[in-house]
Order: C-alpha cells, then structure tokens, then sequence
C-alpha cells in the first residue's frame, strides 16, 4: 500500500530558504503530519545564506513561458490575500522601463505579450510612452535622467518584505510541530540508499547524523549544484546590492514609490520601515569557479561554488559594482549620489540554461527530488512554489509544468539567458576581505 500523507517521512534539505520553507509548509497544509517532516539547513530558518533572507525582492508578473505566468499570478494572489503572505507585499507598483533602442524593443514585444496572453494584463500593465507618463508614476525620478526612456507600469507588482516572510514561515512551521536541524545536523553530505543503492531512504549530515524519511527534497538554492551533481544543469552566480540610509524627511518623500527597473542599469525599492533604500545593478551575475566534487560525480569537477556571506562576513562585492551601483543610485536617485554605501553584499542564485526551474525526481536516484535552479526570478513564488512539489511527490504534477521542470541536461547555464557570460570572481578585485 502507498505511503499516506498522514505517514508518509519526509527530508527537506534547505528548507530555510525559498523553495524549502515554501515545500515544508505546503506539506503541512495538505494534511502530512508535521512531526514527519524534517527541515534540515546549515543556518536557521531564514538561513543566513538564502537568497530569499533579504531586506526585499521585486514582485511582477513573469511571462517568460506558461508555468511562469500560471504560478506568478496565483502568487500574486496568494500575497494579496493569504493571511500568512499578505503582510509583507507592499503593493508600490513596478516600473520597467529602458532607454535603449534595444531596450524599448524588447520592452515592446513584452507589453505586446502581455496583452496577447488574453487574460486581461493589458489592464494591469500601463504602456508609458514618454518622460511625463513616467514621471507621473514615478514623480522623484529626475527628467534629466530618464531622457527617451519608456516603460510599463505594473499594477500587480511591487515589492516583498522577504526575509520577513521566510520568518513567518518558520514560525508557521514550528508552530505546527514540524522538525529541524541546523549547523552540522543540518548540513547536508549525502543520500542514503537502500540495499538496491538506487532507492533513496534519508539523507546523512556533515556530522554524521542519519535521517531516515521516505523522500528527500534537495532544495538548496545556489548550494544544490555543490551537494549533488546536476550534470550542469544549474550555474551559482552573486548578485550584488548596498544600501543608502534616508533621514525620516526623505524616506517619508519617497514611501510608496514603485520598484523602478532598468535592465541596463539596475533597480530600487520604496525605503523600508527604518528608511533603507536597497539598490541592485544589472549584469549577468558573477560566477567562483573552482574544482569541487559534489556527491554522484566520480571527481572533482570545474563548477562554481557560492562563497556564504554568512561564513565570510566581511566580504562585499568587487570594485566594479561599486561603480555600477552608484550609477544606479546617480540615474534613479541622483540627490544623494553623496550618501554613503553600507551594507555592502553578493547574494547566489542558481541559473539553469532556459532560466525555467529544475523540479524533478533524480533520474538516477528513486524519491529523491530536486526542487532548485531559482533563476534568479523564484522569490516572488514563496507562496505556492512548494504546492507544486508537494504534487510532484504525490505524482499530479501537470504534465505541461513536469515537462518544463524536467531534468535536462546540455544546454549553456553558464550563459543561460543573459546578455552576457557571467565574469568570474577569481578575476575582480576588492570583494574578498579575509583577514
Ligand atoms: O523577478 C524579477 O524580476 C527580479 S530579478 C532580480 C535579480 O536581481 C535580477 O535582476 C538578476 O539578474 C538575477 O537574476 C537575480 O535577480
């Protein structure tokens, strides 16, 4: 007899992030006994080394193919209305725009997508064909800066207070009764196997601590591709950010203003509650290559490995993004150019080659799922991403999104869908302040 929910073991290896925290709790809400599942991470939820455990990330509506628009939009709903997400969506609206040729185009086919979809976008998605029309969405962008440029407004979009809402989670989950370890015991080595060294029953931890469950869920964001080998499938790249401090006056002049997103240029939040604006550049990312042997290869090979702002606090990012940033700050936010920087930091996705999730079985190992490859874009799906992993496990995974998700091996991650390949950190200077 199949295992039921009520009994059914379950590991969640990185379930301090994104993806793990959303599995264990969708576990929880479909009636699996909380006492079964055991989230295992290196920090506590949110862990220290998650992308996800961040002041905020952007929320928008991503059309890029069918199950990106499906769970974009049932997460939008879910933030809007979810008693346990709703506090941490702040609904400021979302600024695309661009002012190269380049960018307009594409900025274009996009509106024009949107609008083709046919289920009513086009009201939530403005088309700003001038400096006024964005001005008047985005009144403290200066006119001087954004000569040409055109954009599409977002109702839908905004922005997540996302560490928080990983919190939350983590206090949801507790609550329930569901397990965890962290540090060594939550660190994880290896699968274990059954005699038939092919059926997964529990994964061992760095410490040697063994757990016995009837699935293992790998989803370890960036880390995923150094635990177990993905054949490539997933390239870990850092992003960047710092943060400015506004006096009260100026955070107060610029609440509620829309994430303003320039794909040549970078972005920006609203200030948060204590006036911190966070500002990111745009660029293909920065890779740290290194030989390094994860489990199921048979050597060392050439991969790039995140290097944990936790465990190296004191690192920041290279002197490039120094410039680039504050040629954000001096585009967007020009009056305070003279701010200083603080909270400097990279922060690892993990890119697949068509920028689509990696949410699969192993195709090697039997009830060992991967739910990774993040993209850079899965922040916005804490909500449900889990539910689809919870269906995965049970076998009702629609075909359309298992076929999305599938293990595939082959195409270019290191490239994946960016302008640019992603420069390696080995050769920036100014990050890397060991002691
Ligand atoms: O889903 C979104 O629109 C947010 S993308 C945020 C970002 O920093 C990217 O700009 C970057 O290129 C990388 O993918 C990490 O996420």
């Amino acid at each position: 007899m199949a295992t039921s929910r009520a009994n059914m073991k379950i590991v969640v290896v990185g379930g301090a992030g994104t993806m793990g925290s959303s599995t264990a709790l969708h576990l929880v809400r479909s009636g699996y006994t909380p006492s079964n599942i055991t989230v295992l991470d290196t920090y506590p939820i949110p862990s220290a080394q998650s992308a996800g455990n961040d002041l905020n990330k952007i929320m928008g509506i991503q059309i890029r193919n069918k199950a990106d628009l499906r769970l974009s939009t049932e997460a939008r709903d879910m933030w809007k209305s979810d008693e346990l997400f709703k506090p941490f969506f702040h609904n400021t609206g979302r600024l695309d725009c661009e002012g190269s040729e380049k960018g307009i185009a594409n900025l274009r086919k996009k509106h024009q997508n949107l609008v083709d979809i046919g289920i009513g976008l086009e009201e939530t998605n403005e088309w700003l064909d001038n400096e006024d029309a964005i001005l008047a969405k985005a009144p403290l962008l200066s006119r001087d800066q954004i000569k040409g440029w055109k954009a599409i407004f977002c109702h839908d979009g905004g922005w997540l207070a996302a560490g928080k809402a990983i919190n939350a989670v983590g206090e949801e989950l507790s609550k329930r009764g569901v397990k965890f370890g962290f540090g060594g015991s939550g660190s994880f080595k290896q699968p274990l196997f059954a005699d038939d060294g092919v059926t997964t029953i529990g994964v061992e931890t760095v410490d040697g601590t063994k757990y016995y469950a009837d699935k293992v869920v790998l989803a370890a964001g960036a880390w995923s591709p150094t635990l177990v080998d993905l054949e490539d499938q997933c390239c870990s790249k850092a992003w960047v950010y710092a943060m400015i401090q506004l006096s009260p006056e100026e955070a107060a002049e610029y609440k509620d203003s829309p994430v303003v997103y320039n794909g040549d240029i970078g972005f920006f939040f609203e200030p948060n509650e204590d006036g911190i604006i966070k500002v990111c550049d745009e660029f293909p990312g920065f890779t740290r290559f290194t030989q390094h042997q994860p489990y199921g290869a048979d050597q060392p090979k050439h991969i790039s490995v995140p290097r944990s702002h936790a465990k190296h606090p004191t690192d920041t990012y290279p002197d490039a993004s120094e410039k680039s940033i504050r040629r954000a700050i001096a585009t967007f936010l020009p009056r305070f150019t003279e701010k200083e920087l603080f909270n400097r930091a990279m922060c690892w996705c993990t890119d697949t080659a068509d920028g689509a999730l990696l949410i699969c079985e192993h195709p090697k190992w039997k009830n060992f799922i991967l739910a990774t490859g993040d993209s850079g874009h899965t922040f916005k799906l804490l909500p449900n991403i889990g539910k689809y992993v919870v269906e995965l496990i049970e076998g009702t995974l629609a075909e359309d999104l298992a076929d999305t998700w599938k293990w595939r091996p082959g195409g270019d991650a290191l490239k994946s869908r960016r302008e640019a390949p992603a420069k390696d950190l080995a050769d920036m200077t100014g990050w890397n302040h060991d002691m």
